[in-house]
């Protein structure tokens, strides 16, 4: 069995945006550390904190010329810098660390899931299970894909649904790296393209959305959806803020009305790691260039998600 550690924390700090077309998103990790985020994981949580101290943006692989391939915008800038990133997760992973990866865009996830998986394998041969916050389901294929933006494709590529064979547009991601569609939870739904309809329908694939949420409430819907991965399983959990209202977190690239209470995207981070089976989390989409007033509500909303999945309890 693979039992995350309590003590052990890989952190990678990730300042890339080139998987959507607004600047700033790069700027999140900087943000989530100056309001306090490794003293909180280092004094309050007794984690011992493994951190290069850098935000890599992966700008010295970006190559001069990146024109858009079956759509997709900035593929190879892309795939070079989720390789590199799927590369530092695995060695943390691998070492036994709970893998904490700080955004950028949602793109990044083809790195830090990927990485986790192949570690989490060949550790103990399990599979791991995905779980997706996010008010978009990101499963778009470049052909489904009407934006051509990267970070609304990551769950495709992870699962093998979206394929290239060119080794520098994400040929370099190996099965081992792959996640299982029957493992998927996606929670908090809102905003899903037509086309990613017909791929979540086609695959049958487990999907709670705001409307499950008003209907059952939080509380039934993690029962549910934990329900559905089983206990025994390791579960990386991305997060995107954008789940969240944009009352609580408005400092996003995508933002949609109709999202999570803060007290929802903390309750959902809580239940997930009283199942004691986390091994990685991602915390995605803080852009705290988008709104002057909001941005350190929303990088606050960042950091309390991260404490409540890391075991923060309120009594
Ligand atoms: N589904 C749309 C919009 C979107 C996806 N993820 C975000 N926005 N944040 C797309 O571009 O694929
Ligand atoms: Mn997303
Ligand atoms: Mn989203």
């Amino acid at each position: 069995r693979f039992l995350p550690s309590r003590t052990e924390l890989g952190l990678v700090a990730v300042g890339f945006s080139g998987g959507q077309c607004k600047d700033g998103v790069d700027a999140a990790p900087m943000a989530l550390i100056e309001a306090g985020l490794i003293t909180q994981l280092t004094s309050e949580l007794d984690f011992n904190v493994h951190y290069d101290g850098q935000v890599h943006s992966y700008a010295d692989l970006r190559p001069e010329h990146d024109p858009p391939h079956r759509g997709m915008k900035n593929p190879r800038a892309v795939s070079a810098a989720t390789q590199a990133l799927s590369a530092q997760v695995y060695a943390h992973a691998k070492e036994g660390r709970f893998v904490l990866t700080l955004g950028g865009d949602h793109s990044i996830a083809i790195g830090s899931v990927s990485g986790v998986q192949k570690a989490v394998r060949e550790r103990c041969g399990r599979d791991v299970a995905l779980v997706w916050v996010d008010a978009h389901a990101d499963i778009n294929t470049p052909e489904s894909s009407g934006s051509g933006n990267i970070h609304g494709m990551p769950v495709a590529f992870l699962t093998g649904l979206a394929r290239e064979e060119d080794k520098s547009m994400f040929g370099w991601l190996e099965e081992e790296g792959k996640v299982n569609l029957r493992k998927i939870v996606y929670i908090g739904l809102r905003d899903v393209d037509r086309g990613e309809k017909k791929i979540l329908r086609e695959h049958g694939i487990r999907a709670f959305s705001m409307h499950d949420i008003d209907r059952h409430g939080i509380g039934k819907v993690m029962d549910m959806a934990l329900g559905w991965i089983g206990s025994d399983t390791p579960i990386h959990l991305s997060f995107d803020v954008d789940a969240l209202d944009p009352m609580w977190a408005p400092s996003t690239g995508t933002p949609v009305r109709g999202g999570l209470t803060l007290r929802e995207g903390d309750f959902i981070a809580e239940c997930v790691h009283e199942t004691g089976n986390l091994v990685a989390l991602d915390l995605v989409e803080v852009n705290p260039s988008l709104e002057i007033t909001g941005a350190q509500e929303t990088v606050r909303a960042g950091n309390s998600i991260i404490r409540c999945a890391l075991g923060d309890t309120l009594l």
